[in-house]
């Protein structure tokens, strides 16, 4: 609605953050170099046992985290709101989650909860904190479909809804892990972190209207001004659309969208992915994006420690340089 994106409509441009276990690896398995663009899908394309990348799960250690940095570093290139995964695909919970015990609090080593520091360190410097959560995909919990073990070629599968829903037992365990894992969860971000100003939801074409329908349901009962963006499943149940990623609007099915862009060729840190967008580049979709009256956000991958690279933040402050000059407020 139009109260709910006011704020949004304004911000025009944001930040989003992969940070999560595949960071530590940052796309190398075995010292082998895993052939996938995204190094977030390394548990899935370097397969990756769930046993082994548990023990990486556990080895995250934040020393080189500081939420106030990352808050800074967005603030600087100019940006309005921040994305956070707080599960991606692998389904490690970077939050306390009384739900799963798969999460960062109860396995990493400091005990610290980086959703909860970056919710605060947000809040201190005016940046809207936002969260994303991998609702369609889970590769760790049992019943989720993408799992290793049950659904090998899951994310080749990006067009169409999963053959599996047609087969009963396996709807039936994927219900299962919505119950017992997505949906509490999705209830717990929603209730203990204060107010999430984009429940950012991905790959919702691989569930049903229904399940949609459901995770749609769930979030505005509890905060009614989070927006939902239209991964959550399609237009139906989100406030504003998403082009492809790394894409200008194509196709636009409605005013308001957001087109995401990585700032080299991975959302999760890729020690060897050295295909950074120049400055030239990323103002060039600034200006593009804006002039078809889309918001844009930057993607940052993090070490797994936490820390942002050189690199990212040189291309941030460079953004943030144009900004200053050509947005004013
Ligand atoms: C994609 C995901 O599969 C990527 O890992 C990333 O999170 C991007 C923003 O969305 O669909």
């Amino acid at each position: 609605s139009d109260a709910r994106l006011a704020w949004w409509r304004e911000a025009r441009f944001g930040m989003f953050v992969h940070w999560g276990p595949y960071s530590l690896l940052g796309g190398r398995w075995k010292g082998e170099e895993v052939q996938a663009a995204y190094a977030e899908h390394i548990q899935l394309r370097g397969r990756i046992p769930v046993r082994e990348y548990e023990k990486i799960a556990a080895a995250m250690d934040m020393s080189g985290f500081h939420a106030d940095e990352w808050v800074a570093a967005a603030k600087q290139a100019g940006m309005k709101y921040m994305i956070v995964t707080a599960k991606h695909h692998d389904g490690y919970a970077m939050y306390d989650s009384q739900a799963c015990g798969y999460n960062i609090v109860r396995l990493g080593p400091s005990g610290r909860d980086p959703i909860r520091e970056l919710s605060e360190a947000c809040g201190r410097g005016g940046i809207t904190f936002c969260l994303y959560y991998s609702h369609a995909m889970d590769w760790h919990h049992p019943d989720s479909q993408g799992n290793t073990l049950d659904y090998p070629d899951n994310i080749g599968a990006w067009d169409s809804l999963e053959s599996w829903t047609g087969d009963e037992t396996k709807s039936r365990r994927y219900d299962r892990y919505l119950r017992e894992k997505a949906f509490p969860q999705i209830r717990e971000l929603l209730t203990n972190y204060g107010p999430v100003g984009i429940l950012w939801f991905d790959c919702g074409h691989k569930i049903t209207d229904e399940q949609g329908r459901e995770f749609a349901e769930l979030v505005r009962s509890i905060q009614p001004g989070c927006l939902i963006n239209k991964r959550i499943r399609s237009d139906e149940f989100a406030d504003y659309g998403n082009p492809g990623d790394n894409q200008l609007s194509v196709r636009v099915t409605r005013p308001d969208w957001e087109s995401i862009f990585t700032l080299n060729d991975s959302w999760g840190f890729r020690h060897a992915d050295r295909n950074w967008k120049t400055p030239e580049e990323l103002i060039r979709i600034l200006v593009e994006t804006a002039s078809r009256g889309g918001n844009t956000v930057f993607n940052v991958g993090p070490e797994g420690s936490g820390r942002i690279d050189a690199h990212s933040r040189r291309l941030l402050e460079e953004a943030g340089r144009w900004m200053a000059v050509h947005h004013a407020s």
